[in-house]
């Protein structure tokens, strides 16, 4: 009995598939199988040997069949297994997310202002970011001795060995694509033109790359009142709410008279709200173009005038979206961009945008 259970078990046991199985299972306990034929057998025995071999054969018989289904079992998890293997492509697995990038606060900003000013009737004009000087100098009414070249810390793009035309320069400022406009299109004239600007200045709150968006608008009787008016139009929208706004005398070599213009503010917990409280902020440089610069864009300033307005995009858009740190907008960081960053699907209307 000892070794009809080891043969049977050992074979169960190495068994390679289920066919072999089978066969053990037939050979074993099959109607004509070795076990069955034993119990036959126990009709000749005497009742004292059948009282012992009767229970042992059943219990054989028994451990025979659940070791069949054990090692049944084990086979198909095995074959489970090595299908899965090579089946890499689970149909039945839910769908991945999908990582949606988000847009830029820059850019969102910057889509928010060309919608702002689009609704009052201007255009947006764009340029190249290496610039003859002229266009980013001398047509602005800025000679080349002026220190306002040196102290506008210029990228200048040299030229080539033996080459002795005027470097090129990185625009300082987005005005050289204002001067190209006009010479193109002459005037009337209302136009923005949002853009990436140079500066060599890097420090807590400067960037060597930020972004400005100018302003134009000449006309037969433009004024300084219609560039208040377009401002504090401007900023009521950008903002969401009623901006108060301060005129401070100031000078720019391509603007008479110049203004620089502050926005109401508060301060509260080391954190600015702009459109309450009774402190200023400076935010943007403007004034009346200068007759120089329309003479050099090819308008007769006998006959045509109007102002222009220049401001920081980045900065804005730290003031109305709580951004404390301006060196952040330009690391990549996908954590920062998550945290401020838009919805694609968050377009920009002449309301305020969000
Ligand atoms: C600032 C603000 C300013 C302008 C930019 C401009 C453009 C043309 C003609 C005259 Cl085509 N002016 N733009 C005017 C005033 C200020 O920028 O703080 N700049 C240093």
């Amino acid at each position: 009995m000892d070794d009809l259970k080891a043969k049977y078990l050992d074979a169960i046991g190495v068994a390679p598939d289920e066919n072999a199985l089978e066969e053990l299972r037939v050979q074993a306990v099959g109607k004509k199988g070795e076990i069955s034929l034993r119990m036959r057998e126990l009709g000749k025995m005497t009742p004292e040997e059948r009282q012992t071999a009767g229970p042992a054969l059943n219990a054989l018989k028994d451990e025979i069949n659940s070791a069949l289904a054990a090692k049944k079992a084990a086979l198909s998890d095995a074959a489970l297994d090595e299908r899965l293997k090579t089946e890499w492509l689970d149909v039945t697995l839910p769908a991945r997310d999908r990582r949606l990038g988000t847009v830029h606060p820059v850019s969102q900003v910057w889509e928010e202002c060309t919608a702002i000013f689009a609704d009052m009737g201007f255009a947006v004009s764009e340029g190249p970011q290496v610039e003859d000087a002229w266009y980013n100098f001398d047509a602005l009414n800025i000679p080349g001795h002026h220190p306002a070249r040196a102290e506008m810390d210029t990228f200048y793009m040299h030229r080539a060995e033996g080459d002795d035309r005027p470097p090129h320069v990185l625009r300082t400022h987005t005005s050289p694509v204002q001067i190209r406009a006009m010479q193109a299109q002459g005037a009337p004239i209302r136009t923005i033109s949002p853009g990436r600007v140079y500066r060599a200045d890097y420090d807590q709150t400067h960037t060597p790359m930020f972004h400005q968006v100018e302003g134009l608008a000449i006309d037969r009787d433009i004024s300084m009142a219609n560039l208040k008016w377009v401002l504090e139009e401007f900023f009521t929208a950008y903002f969401g709410r009623t901006v108060k706004t301060r005129f401070r005398a100031s000078h720019f070599p391509f603007t008479e008279p110049s203004a620089e213009v502050d926005i109401q503010c508060s301060w509260e917990g080391g954190t600015v709200k702009v459109g309450e409280g009774d402190d200023w902020l400076e935010v943007l440089g403007s004034g009346m173009v200068h007759p120089k610069v329309l003479s050099a864009a090819g308008v007769d300033p006998a006959e045509w005038q109007g102002f222009a307005f220049g401001m920081g995009i980045d900065r804005i858009a730290m003031l109305k979206y709580g951004i404390p740190d301006l060196r952040a907008f330009f690391d990549s960081d996908l954590r920062w961009l998550r945290h401020y960053g838009f919805s694609a699907l968050q377009v920009p209307t002449i309301r305020g945008g969000v």
